[in-house]
């Protein structure tokens, strides 16, 4: 008999049909998100799991699901995955590193042009008929050529978004919890500073660092604060890495200019606040969604939980250290 496994949430049909090859499929292409407890009610009688970025899998889901071996991630960030309970239950965890770095490296861009450039603003405005047209002092923003752009998070992705810089002819400081190699630093053209000091210094900064207890509200009112009034942040990593009560009142206040931001605390209930400003932009958690990198990314984890089901050692596994207890 296949093994039996749950894909979460829609995937393309193509997944399906590579998955198909080895499982018994139960699939949800209504794409309806699935509470905890329908989560682990479903995956009761499964070996395994293709989840989404919205799946909740902790121990109360694990002890659930005494078949699951392994639970594979649509998505590069696991934060929704408790993965020492999975290792303390014997369940392989994996994610989507590399083919979704480019796409969200672009993305990145499009949220600074956006933000510094004033351009969902400047559209609401043409749409709603006030535009009688141009004048010299008309949606006046700032440059994103020749700033001075501050990445916190220094990954594949802060790297990419760095070497994309280059072409802004910006300059480019960083911060990671481990400085780079010199190496690195010199081909991504991005000096290290501390924290505090990037956020004194750039004019843009741009987060790209995983959401860990660690970087729970990174940025907060202190932060902000410690930014130039004329200073734009741009968030595409997770939610909750920023404060957005804070981010408001910086916004409102003109602690800093504007906000570019594709992810929220609590999304999708973002903070109704939020809609009231003029000077965010507000994308729907879209970074990753270019059609080629999501058939990428939903591949990438139909092969993760075919390898963890049929050889043991999927590529992408996020708890090596629980090979010798998986479940059999
Ligand atoms: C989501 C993401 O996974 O990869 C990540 O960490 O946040 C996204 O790419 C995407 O929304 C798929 O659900």
């Amino acid at each position: 008999m296949k093994p039996r496994i749950l894909v979460s949430r829609e995937v393309f049909d193509e997944t399906l049909a590579m998955l198909g090859e080895h499982f018994e499929v139960e699939s949800n292409q209504a794409d309806i998100r699935h509470s905890t407890d329908a989560l682990a009610a479903l995956l009761a009688d499964k070996d395994g799991a293709v989840i989404s970025t919205s799946d909740r899998i902790d121990a109360s889901v694990l002890d659930r699901a005494p078949r699951l071996r392994v639970v594979a991630n649509v998505g590069v960030g696991y934060n929704n995955i408790d993965v020492p309970a999975c290792t303390a239950a014997g369940v392989m965890a994996t994610n989507t590193p590399g083919v979704l770095t480019d796409s969200v490296a672009d993305l990145t861009f499009g949220l600074v042009i956006a933000t510094c450039r004033r351009l969902t603003e400047a559209e609401h405005y043409l749409r709603s008929g006030e535009w009688k047209g141009s004048f010299l002092k008309q949606m006046l923003g700032k440059d994103v050529h020749g700033a001075t752009l501050g990445i916190v998070g220094m990954g594949r992705i802060g790297q990419t978004v760095a070497k994309r810089a280059i072409g802004f002819e910006m300059q480019v400081l960083y911060h990671n919890r481990t400085r780079l190699d010199a190496a690195t630093e010199a081909e991504c053209r991005a000096a290290y500073r501390a924290k505090d000091d990037l956020l004194r210094e750039a004019d843009i900064v741009v987060l790209l660092m995983p959401y860990t207890p660690e970087t729970h509200h990174l940025i907060g009112a202190r932060e902000l604060a410690l930014m130039k009034p004329s200073a734009v942040l741009v968030n595409v990593a997770r939610g909750g890495i920023v404060d957005d009560a804070a981010l408001v009142t910086a916004l409102r206040n003109g602690t800093i200019w504007a906000a570019g931001l594709d992810v929220y605390e609590n999304e999708p209930r973002l903070n109704p606040d939020l809609l009231t400003l003029k000077n965010v932009v507000l994308s729907p958690h879209i970074a990753s969604a270019s059609e080629p990198t999501r058939k990428a990314m939903a591949n990438t984890a139909a092969r993760n939980c075919i390898a963890a089901l049929t050889t043991g050692s999927p590529p992408n596994l996020l708890n090596p250290d629980v090979k010798d207890r998986v479940r059999s």
